[in-house]
Protein backbone atom coordinates (compact mmCIF):
# COMPACT_ATOMS: atom_id res chain seq x y z
CA UNK A 1 0.00 0.00 0.00
CA UNK A 2 1.30 3.47 -0.92
CA UNK A 3 0.24 6.80 0.53
CA UNK A 4 -0.74 8.94 -2.46
CA UNK A 5 -1.48 12.67 -2.59
CA UNK A 6 -3.57 13.64 -5.61
CA UNK A 7 -3.29 17.39 -6.24
CA UNK A 8 -6.31 18.92 -8.00
CA UNK A 9 -9.74 17.37 -7.42
CA UNK A 10 -11.36 18.25 -10.73
CA UNK A 11 -12.74 16.23 -13.61
CA UNK A 12 -9.66 14.00 -13.74
CA UNK A 13 -8.03 14.28 -10.31
CA UNK A 14 -11.12 13.19 -8.37
CA UNK A 15 -11.81 10.05 -10.45
CA UNK A 16 -8.10 9.15 -10.27
CA UNK A 17 -8.07 9.65 -6.50
CA UNK A 18 -11.21 7.53 -6.06
CA UNK A 19 -9.86 4.71 -8.25
CA UNK A 20 -6.54 4.61 -6.38
CA UNK A 21 -8.37 4.68 -3.02
CA UNK A 22 -10.52 1.70 -4.03
CA UNK A 23 -7.54 -0.26 -5.33
CA UNK A 24 -5.37 -0.67 -2.28
CA UNK A 25 -3.91 2.79 -1.65
CA UNK A 26 -4.31 5.40 1.09
CA UNK A 27 -5.25 8.59 -0.73
CA UNK A 28 -5.27 12.24 0.32
CA UNK A 29 -7.16 14.40 -2.17
CA UNK A 30 -5.68 17.90 -2.05
CA UNK A 31 -7.21 21.04 -3.54
CA UNK A 32 -6.44 24.72 -2.92
CA UNK A 33 -10.18 25.42 -3.14
CA UNK A 34 -11.30 25.01 0.50
CA UNK A 35 -14.98 25.03 -0.44
CA UNK A 36 -14.44 22.09 -2.76
CA UNK A 37 -12.57 20.21 -0.02
CA UNK A 38 -15.43 20.86 2.46
CA UNK A 39 -18.04 19.77 -0.09
CA UNK A 40 -16.16 16.58 -0.91
CA UNK A 41 -15.70 15.84 2.78
CA UNK A 42 -19.51 16.03 3.07
CA UNK A 43 -19.79 13.66 0.08
CA UNK A 44 -20.91 16.34 -2.42
CA UNK A 45 -19.48 16.15 -5.92
CA UNK A 46 -19.83 19.30 -8.04
CA UNK A 47 -20.12 17.56 -11.42
CA UNK A 48 -21.84 14.53 -12.95
CA UNK A 49 -19.80 11.53 -14.02
CA UNK A 50 -21.29 8.03 -14.26
CA UNK A 51 -20.26 5.87 -11.28
CA UNK A 52 -18.17 8.57 -9.59
CA UNK A 53 -20.52 9.33 -6.69
CA UNK A 54 -20.64 5.69 -5.73
CA UNK A 55 -16.88 5.18 -6.06
CA UNK A 56 -16.02 8.22 -3.92
CA UNK A 57 -18.60 7.13 -1.37
CA UNK A 58 -17.07 3.65 -1.23
CA UNK A 59 -13.59 5.11 -0.63
CA UNK A 60 -14.88 7.52 2.06
CA UNK A 61 -16.74 4.72 3.89
CA UNK A 62 -13.67 2.45 3.62
CA UNK A 63 -11.54 5.32 5.02
CA UNK A 64 -9.05 5.01 2.18
CA UNK A 65 -9.60 8.59 1.04
CA UNK A 66 -9.79 11.93 2.79
CA UNK A 67 -9.73 15.49 1.47
CA UNK A 68 -7.52 18.35 2.55
CA UNK A 69 -6.56 21.89 1.47
CA UNK A 70 -2.94 21.26 2.41
CA UNK A 71 -0.38 18.85 1.05
CA UNK A 72 1.34 16.39 3.36
CA UNK A 73 4.25 13.98 3.06
CA UNK A 74 3.45 10.88 0.97
CA UNK A 75 5.10 8.19 -1.17
CA UNK A 76 3.51 9.34 -4.42
CA UNK A 77 2.26 12.74 -5.66
CA UNK A 78 -0.04 12.94 -8.65
CA UNK A 79 -0.48 16.44 -10.10
CA UNK A 80 -3.83 16.74 -11.90
CA UNK A 81 -4.43 20.49 -11.91
CA UNK A 82 -5.93 22.50 -14.78
CA UNK A 83 -3.80 23.93 -17.58
CA UNK A 84 -6.06 26.47 -19.32
CA UNK A 85 -5.02 29.10 -21.86
CA UNK A 86 -3.66 32.42 -20.64
CA UNK A 87 -6.60 34.84 -20.67
CA UNK A 88 -6.86 36.35 -24.15
CA UNK A 89 -3.83 34.49 -25.52
CA UNK A 90 -3.14 31.25 -27.37
CA UNK A 91 -0.64 29.80 -24.93
CA UNK A 92 -0.72 27.65 -21.81
CA UNK A 93 -1.30 28.99 -18.33
CA UNK A 94 1.05 26.87 -16.19
CA UNK A 95 0.40 28.76 -12.98
CA UNK A 96 -1.43 25.86 -11.28
CA UNK A 97 1.22 23.32 -12.29
CA UNK A 98 3.92 25.63 -10.92
CA UNK A 99 2.00 26.06 -7.63
CA UNK A 100 1.39 22.33 -7.30
CA UNK A 101 5.02 21.42 -8.05
CA UNK A 102 6.14 24.00 -5.48
CA UNK A 103 3.94 22.50 -2.79
CA UNK A 104 5.20 18.99 -3.60
CA UNK A 105 8.78 20.29 -3.31
CA UNK A 106 7.99 21.48 0.23
CA UNK A 107 7.25 17.93 1.45
CA UNK A 108 9.28 15.79 -0.98
CA UNK A 109 11.50 13.11 0.53
CA UNK A 110 13.97 10.57 -0.84
CA UNK A 111 12.39 7.73 -2.86
CA UNK A 112 9.10 9.55 -3.61
CA UNK A 113 7.45 9.41 -7.04
CA UNK A 114 5.97 12.56 -8.65
CA UNK A 115 3.60 12.05 -11.59
CA UNK A 116 2.36 14.94 -13.73
CA UNK A 117 -1.06 14.12 -15.25
CA UNK A 118 -2.03 17.60 -16.45
CA UNK A 119 -1.77 18.24 -20.19
CA UNK A 120 1.24 20.49 -20.82
CA UNK A 121 3.38 21.85 -23.70
CA UNK A 122 6.39 19.74 -24.73
CA UNK A 123 9.32 19.94 -22.29
CA UNK A 124 7.26 21.23 -19.34
CA UNK A 125 8.14 18.23 -17.15
CA UNK A 126 11.84 18.64 -17.87
CA UNK A 127 12.16 22.43 -17.93
CA UNK A 128 9.47 23.59 -15.48
CA UNK A 129 8.38 20.82 -13.12
CA UNK A 130 11.68 19.08 -12.33
CA UNK A 131 13.59 22.33 -11.56
CA UNK A 132 10.81 23.32 -9.13
CA UNK A 133 10.87 19.88 -7.46
CA UNK A 134 14.65 20.16 -7.13
CA UNK A 135 14.31 23.32 -5.03
CA UNK A 136 13.71 20.71 -2.30
CA UNK A 137 17.44 20.04 -2.40
CA UNK A 138 16.83 16.57 -3.84
CA UNK A 139 17.85 15.51 -7.34
CA UNK A 140 15.47 13.98 -9.90
CA UNK A 141 16.57 10.50 -10.93
CA UNK A 142 18.99 10.22 -8.03
CA UNK A 143 16.79 11.00 -5.02
CA UNK A 144 13.24 10.90 -6.39
CA UNK A 145 11.28 9.52 -9.34
CA UNK A 146 9.39 11.49 -12.01
CA UNK A 147 6.90 10.60 -14.73
CA UNK A 148 4.43 12.35 -17.01
CA UNK A 149 1.36 10.22 -17.42
CA UNK A 150 -1.21 12.25 -19.41
CA UNK A 151 -4.86 11.48 -18.81
CA UNK A 152 -6.78 10.39 -21.90
CA UNK A 153 -10.26 9.59 -20.61
CA UNK A 154 -13.31 11.21 -22.17
CA UNK A 155 -15.80 13.13 -19.97
CA UNK A 156 -19.01 11.10 -19.68
CA UNK A 157 -17.03 7.82 -19.64
CA UNK A 158 -14.11 8.88 -17.46
CA UNK A 159 -14.07 5.93 -15.06
CA UNK A 160 -14.51 3.29 -17.72
CA UNK A 161 -11.79 4.84 -19.88
CA UNK A 162 -9.38 5.43 -16.98
CA UNK A 163 -9.54 1.70 -16.32
CA UNK A 164 -9.64 0.29 -19.86
CA UNK A 165 -7.69 2.76 -22.04
CA UNK A 166 -4.00 2.25 -22.69
CA UNK A 167 -1.74 4.58 -20.71
CA UNK A 168 1.39 6.42 -21.80
CA UNK A 169 4.08 6.53 -19.13
CA UNK A 170 6.71 9.16 -19.89
CA UNK A 171 9.41 8.49 -17.34
CA UNK A 172 12.81 10.05 -16.66
CA UNK A 173 14.40 6.64 -16.00
CA UNK A 174 13.64 2.94 -15.54
CA UNK A 175 12.88 3.08 -11.76
CA UNK A 176 10.40 5.94 -12.38
CA UNK A 177 8.70 3.90 -15.13
CA UNK A 178 8.54 0.82 -12.92
CA UNK A 179 7.05 2.57 -9.90
CA UNK A 180 4.49 4.42 -12.08
CA UNK A 181 3.55 1.15 -13.75
CA UNK A 182 3.08 -0.43 -10.30
CA UNK A 183 0.82 2.39 -9.06
CA UNK A 184 -1.31 2.70 -12.22
CA UNK A 185 -1.32 -1.07 -12.69
CA UNK A 186 -3.43 -1.39 -9.55
CA UNK A 187 -6.50 -0.36 -11.59
CA UNK A 188 -5.51 0.13 -15.26
CA UNK A 189 -6.52 -2.83 -17.43
CA UNK A 190 -5.24 -1.33 -20.71
CA UNK A 191 -1.62 -1.65 -21.84
CA UNK A 192 0.97 0.74 -20.40
CA UNK A 193 3.49 2.10 -22.90
CA UNK A 194 6.72 3.54 -21.58
CA UNK A 195 8.57 6.43 -23.21
CA UNK A 196 10.35 9.65 -22.17
CA UNK A 197 8.51 12.63 -20.66
CA UNK A 198 8.66 14.94 -23.71
CA UNK A 199 7.35 12.24 -26.05
CA UNK A 200 4.48 11.58 -23.62
CA UNK A 201 3.65 15.31 -23.56
CA UNK A 202 3.70 15.41 -27.36
CA UNK A 203 1.58 12.23 -27.73
CA UNK A 204 -1.23 13.67 -25.64
CA UNK A 205 -1.25 16.94 -27.59
CA UNK A 206 -1.11 15.11 -30.92
CA UNK A 207 -4.15 13.00 -30.00
CA UNK A 208 -6.35 15.99 -29.25
CA UNK A 209 -4.95 18.04 -32.12
CA UNK A 210 -5.67 15.26 -34.58
CA UNK A 211 -9.29 15.16 -33.38
CA UNK A 212 -9.55 18.95 -33.63
CA UNK A 213 -8.23 18.95 -37.20
CA UNK A 214 -10.60 16.16 -38.20
CA UNK A 215 -13.58 18.00 -36.74
CA UNK A 216 -12.44 21.17 -38.58
CA UNK A 217 -12.42 19.18 -41.80
CA UNK A 218 -16.00 18.04 -41.16
CA UNK A 219 -17.00 21.65 -40.43
CA UNK A 220 -15.35 22.86 -43.63
CA UNK A 221 -17.14 20.11 -45.59
CA UNK A 222 -20.41 21.32 -44.02
CA UNK A 223 -19.82 24.88 -45.21
CA UNK A 224 -18.94 23.69 -48.74
CA UNK A 225 -21.98 21.38 -48.79
CA UNK A 226 -24.18 24.37 -47.94
CA UNK A 227 -22.72 26.21 -50.95
CA UNK A 228 -23.19 23.37 -53.43
CA UNK A 229 -26.58 22.13 -52.22
CA UNK A 230 -25.53 18.83 -50.67
CA UNK A 231 -26.48 17.27 -47.33
CA UNK A 232 -23.08 16.89 -45.67
CA UNK A 233 -24.35 14.29 -43.20
CA UNK A 234 -25.43 12.01 -46.00
CA UNK A 235 -22.17 12.68 -47.88
CA UNK A 236 -20.07 11.90 -44.78
CA UNK A 237 -21.99 8.71 -44.13
CA UNK A 238 -21.39 7.59 -47.71
CA UNK A 239 -17.70 8.59 -47.67
CA UNK A 240 -17.27 6.61 -44.45
CA UNK A 241 -18.24 3.44 -46.31
CA UNK A 242 -14.74 3.65 -47.78
CA UNK A 243 -12.52 1.28 -45.82
CA UNK A 244 -9.86 3.90 -45.09
CA UNK A 245 -12.05 6.96 -44.47
CA UNK A 246 -13.53 8.03 -41.13
CA UNK A 247 -14.81 11.61 -41.25
CA UNK A 248 -16.11 13.08 -38.00
CA UNK A 249 -19.25 15.18 -37.54
CA UNK A 250 -19.70 18.91 -38.08
CA UNK A 251 -21.31 20.95 -35.33
CA UNK A 252 -21.63 24.40 -33.73
CA UNK A 253 -17.95 24.41 -32.72
CA UNK A 254 -15.52 22.51 -30.52
CA UNK A 255 -15.78 22.85 -26.77
CA UNK A 256 -14.46 21.10 -23.71
CA UNK A 257 -11.38 21.78 -21.74
CA UNK A 258 -9.05 19.81 -24.00
CA UNK A 259 -9.61 19.79 -27.73
CA UNK A 260 -10.34 23.52 -27.96
CA UNK A 261 -7.24 24.28 -25.89
CA UNK A 262 -4.48 21.70 -26.33
CA UNK A 263 -3.60 22.35 -30.00
CA UNK A 264 -2.31 25.79 -28.97
CA UNK A 265 0.16 24.09 -26.59
CA UNK A 266 1.81 22.54 -29.64
CA UNK A 267 2.14 25.82 -31.52
CA UNK A 268 3.08 28.16 -28.65
CA UNK A 269 6.82 27.54 -28.93
CA UNK A 270 7.00 26.54 -32.57
CA UNK A 271 7.15 28.31 -35.91
CA UNK A 272 5.24 25.33 -37.38
CA UNK A 273 1.55 24.64 -36.96
CA UNK A 274 -0.27 26.07 -39.98
CA UNK A 275 -2.81 23.23 -40.20
CA UNK A 276 -3.25 23.31 -36.45
CA UNK A 277 -3.96 27.04 -36.38
CA UNK A 278 -6.28 26.93 -39.38
CA UNK A 279 -8.25 24.05 -37.86
CA UNK A 280 -8.66 25.99 -34.63
CA UNK A 281 -9.86 29.01 -36.58
CA UNK A 282 -12.37 26.95 -38.59
CA UNK A 283 -13.77 25.37 -35.42
CA UNK A 284 -13.88 28.75 -33.69
CA UNK A 285 -15.79 30.19 -36.68
CA UNK A 286 -18.70 27.78 -36.23
CA UNK A 287 -20.69 29.72 -33.59
CA UNK A 288 -20.68 32.72 -35.96
CA UNK A 289 -21.72 30.48 -38.84
CA UNK A 290 -24.66 29.15 -36.81
CA UNK A 291 -25.73 32.66 -35.81
CA UNK A 292 -25.59 33.71 -39.48
CA UNK A 293 -28.10 30.91 -40.22
CA UNK A 294 -30.36 32.26 -37.47
CA UNK A 295 -29.99 35.80 -38.83
CA UNK A 296 -31.37 34.66 -42.20
CA UNK A 297 -34.33 32.91 -40.58
CA UNK A 298 -35.11 35.82 -38.28
CA UNK A 299 -34.94 38.52 -40.97
CA UNK A 300 -37.86 40.91 -40.66
CA UNK A 301 -38.93 39.67 -37.21
CA UNK A 302 -38.88 42.55 -34.71
CA UNK A 303 -37.18 41.85 -31.34
CA UNK A 304 -36.53 38.18 -32.05
CA UNK A 305 -36.45 35.59 -29.29
CA UNK A 306 -34.12 32.60 -29.73
CA UNK A 307 -34.58 29.39 -27.73
CA UNK A 308 -31.24 27.62 -27.32
CA UNK A 309 -31.64 23.90 -26.69
CA UNK A 310 -28.46 22.50 -25.16
CA UNK A 311 -25.68 24.45 -23.48
CA UNK A 312 -23.21 21.67 -22.59
CA UNK A 313 -20.21 21.37 -24.88
CA UNK A 314 -21.36 17.96 -26.09
CA UNK A 315 -24.19 15.48 -25.74
CA UNK A 316 -25.19 13.73 -22.51
CA UNK A 317 -22.80 15.62 -20.22
CA UNK A 318 -23.47 18.64 -18.01
CA UNK A 319 -20.02 20.08 -18.67
CA UNK A 320 -19.94 23.63 -20.10
CA UNK A 321 -16.21 24.26 -20.24
CA UNK A 322 -15.33 26.18 -23.43
CA UNK A 323 -18.79 25.36 -24.76
CA UNK A 324 -19.47 26.88 -28.20
CA UNK A 325 -23.02 27.53 -26.94
CA UNK A 326 -21.67 30.40 -24.81
CA UNK A 327 -20.25 32.05 -27.95
CA UNK A 328 -23.50 31.52 -29.83
CA UNK A 329 -25.48 33.10 -26.98
CA UNK A 330 -23.16 36.11 -26.77
CA UNK A 331 -23.22 36.67 -30.54
CA UNK A 332 -27.02 36.47 -30.50
CA UNK A 333 -27.24 38.92 -27.60
CA UNK A 334 -24.85 41.28 -29.43
CA UNK A 335 -27.45 41.42 -32.20
CA UNK A 336 -30.05 42.53 -29.68
CA UNK A 337 -31.93 39.21 -29.69
CA UNK A 338 -33.48 37.83 -26.53
CA UNK A 339 -31.95 34.43 -25.77
CA UNK A 340 -33.48 31.74 -23.60
CA UNK A 341 -31.49 28.64 -22.74
CA UNK A 342 -32.49 25.12 -21.77
CA UNK A 343 -30.24 22.20 -20.87
CA UNK A 344 -31.44 19.18 -18.92
CA UNK A 345 -27.94 18.37 -17.57
CA UNK A 346 -26.29 21.74 -16.94
CA UNK A 347 -26.52 23.08 -13.39
CA UNK A 348 -24.83 26.44 -13.94
CA UNK A 349 -24.47 28.04 -17.36
CA UNK A 350 -23.47 31.53 -16.26
CA UNK A 351 -26.77 32.57 -17.91
CA UNK A 352 -30.31 32.04 -16.57
CA UNK A 353 -31.68 28.61 -17.54
CA UNK A 354 -35.30 27.75 -18.42
CA UNK A 355 -36.89 25.00 -16.34
CA UNK A 356 -38.32 23.13 -19.31
CA UNK A 357 -38.11 23.01 -23.11
CA UNK A 358 -41.68 24.38 -23.16
CA UNK A 359 -40.73 27.44 -21.05
CA UNK A 360 -37.73 28.02 -23.27
CA UNK A 361 -39.70 27.67 -26.52
CA UNK A 362 -42.74 29.74 -25.50
CA UNK A 363 -43.20 32.84 -27.76
CA UNK A 364 -39.81 32.22 -29.40
CA UNK A 365 -38.93 32.78 -33.05
CA UNK A 366 -36.26 30.13 -33.53
CA UNK A 367 -35.40 26.91 -31.74
CA UNK A 368 -31.64 26.48 -31.95
CA UNK A 369 -30.45 22.98 -31.09
CA UNK A 370 -26.78 23.15 -30.08
CA UNK A 371 -26.13 20.01 -28.03
CA UNK A 372 -26.88 16.42 -29.02
CA UNK A 373 -28.40 15.28 -25.72
CA UNK A 374 -30.34 12.03 -26.19
CA UNK A 375 -33.17 13.65 -24.22
CA UNK A 376 -33.83 15.99 -27.16
CA UNK A 377 -34.48 13.15 -29.60
CA UNK A 378 -37.95 12.75 -28.16
CA UNK A 379 -38.95 16.42 -28.60
CA UNK A 380 -42.41 16.56 -30.13
CA UNK A 381 -42.74 19.25 -32.80
CA UNK A 382 -46.55 19.10 -32.70
CA UNK A 383 -46.53 19.94 -28.98
CA UNK A 384 -44.05 22.80 -29.40
CA UNK A 385 -45.63 24.36 -32.50
CA UNK A 386 -48.58 26.03 -30.67
CA UNK A 387 -46.17 27.45 -28.07
CA UNK A 388 -43.71 29.25 -30.34
CA UNK A 389 -44.28 32.63 -32.00
CA UNK A 390 -42.48 31.72 -35.25
CA UNK A 391 -41.91 28.03 -36.08
CA UNK A 392 -38.20 27.99 -37.02
CA UNK A 393 -35.74 25.25 -36.12
CA UNK A 394 -31.97 25.10 -36.61
CA UNK A 395 -30.45 21.68 -35.95
CA UNK A 396 -26.66 21.94 -35.70
CA UNK A 397 -26.20 18.25 -34.76
CA UNK A 398 -28.48 16.40 -37.19
CA UNK A 399 -30.28 14.99 -34.16
CA UNK A 400 -33.95 15.47 -35.01
CA UNK A 401 -36.42 13.94 -37.46
CA UNK A 402 -36.61 16.92 -39.82
CA UNK A 403 -39.49 15.55 -41.88
CA UNK A 404 -41.66 15.39 -38.73
CA UNK A 405 -40.73 18.98 -37.82
CA UNK A 406 -41.54 20.22 -41.31
CA UNK A 407 -44.84 18.34 -41.26
CA UNK A 408 -45.67 20.07 -37.97
CA UNK A 409 -45.15 23.42 -39.73
CA UNK A 410 -41.57 24.35 -38.80
CA UNK A 411 -39.08 25.86 -41.25
CA UNK A 412 -36.05 23.66 -40.66
CA UNK A 413 -32.40 24.51 -41.26
CA UNK A 414 -29.90 21.70 -40.85
CA UNK A 415 -26.24 22.70 -40.47
CA UNK A 416 -24.38 21.40 -43.51
CA UNK A 417 -27.47 21.11 -45.70
CA UNK A 418 -27.37 23.27 -48.80
CA UNK A 419 -30.66 24.34 -50.38
CA UNK A 420 -33.95 22.91 -49.20
CA UNK A 421 -34.11 19.89 -46.95
CA UNK A 422 -35.15 16.86 -48.85
CA UNK A 423 -36.31 13.47 -47.71
CA UNK A 424 -33.50 10.99 -47.63
CA UNK A 425 -33.73 8.61 -50.58
CA UNK A 426 -32.47 5.16 -49.70
CA UNK A 427 -29.04 4.56 -51.17
CA UNK A 428 -29.10 1.74 -53.71
CA UNK A 429 -26.75 -1.08 -52.84
CA UNK A 430 -25.54 -2.96 -55.90
N1 LIG B 1 -17.22 17.23 -31.74
C1 LIG B 1 -17.71 17.52 -33.00
N2 LIG B 1 -17.73 16.54 -33.95
C2 LIG B 1 -17.29 15.26 -33.67
C3 LIG B 1 -16.79 14.97 -32.39
C4 LIG B 1 -16.76 15.98 -31.44
O1 LIG B 1 -18.12 18.66 -33.29
O2 LIG B 1 -17.37 14.42 -34.57
C5 LIG B 1 -17.18 18.28 -30.71
C6 LIG B 1 -17.99 17.94 -29.45
O3 LIG B 1 -19.33 18.31 -29.63
C7 LIG B 1 -17.27 18.76 -28.42
C8 LIG B 1 -15.81 18.72 -28.87
O4 LIG B 1 -15.84 18.35 -30.23
O5 LIG B 1 -17.71 20.10 -28.41
C9 LIG B 1 -14.91 17.75 -28.10
O6 LIG B 1 -15.62 16.57 -27.76
P1 LIG B 1 -14.96 15.12 -27.82
O7 LIG B 1 -16.01 14.17 -27.42
O8 LIG B 1 -14.33 14.91 -29.14
O9 LIG B 1 -13.75 15.18 -26.80
P2 LIG B 1 -13.58 15.62 -25.25
O10 LIG B 1 -13.05 17.03 -25.23
O11 LIG B 1 -14.77 15.35 -24.45
O12 LIG B 1 -12.40 14.63 -24.79
C10 LIG B 1 -11.18 14.61 -25.51
C11 LIG B 1 -10.81 13.16 -25.84
N3 LIG B 1 -9.71 13.14 -26.78
C12 LIG B 1 -9.75 12.35 -27.91
O13 LIG B 1 -10.69 11.67 -28.22
C13 LIG B 1 -8.52 12.36 -28.77
C14 LIG B 1 -10.43 12.42 -24.56
O14 LIG B 1 -9.95 11.12 -24.85
C15 LIG B 1 -9.33 13.20 -23.80
O15 LIG B 1 -8.98 12.56 -22.59
C16 LIG B 1 -9.90 14.56 -23.47
O16 LIG B 1 -10.18 15.23 -24.70
C17 LIG B 1 -8.86 15.30 -22.66
O17 LIG B 1 -9.05 15.41 -21.44
O18 LIG B 1 -7.81 15.68 -23.20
Amino acid sequence: MRKICVLGLGYMGLPMAALLATHGHAVVGVDINRRKVEQLSRGEIAFEEPGLDELVHRAVVGRTIRFSPTIEPADVFIIAVPTPLVEGAKRSELRYVVLAAGSVASVLTRGDLVVLESTVPPKTTEKVVIPILETSGLEAGKDFLVAHCPERAIPGRTLEELVHNDRIIGAIDEPSAEETRRIYGSFVRGAMHVTDTTTAEMVKLMENTSRDINIAMANEFAKIAEEVGVNVWEAIELANHHVRVNILKPGPGVGGHCIAVDPWFLTENSIQGQIIKTAREINDSMPGHVVAHAERLLKGIPDPVVAVLGFAYKGNVGDTRETPAARVVRLAQDRGWTVRIHDPLVRDAGFPLSDSVEDCARESDCLLLLTDHDAYRSLEPRRLKPLVRTPNLIDTRNLLDHAAWEEAGFAVVLLGQGGRLRRRTPVQVQ
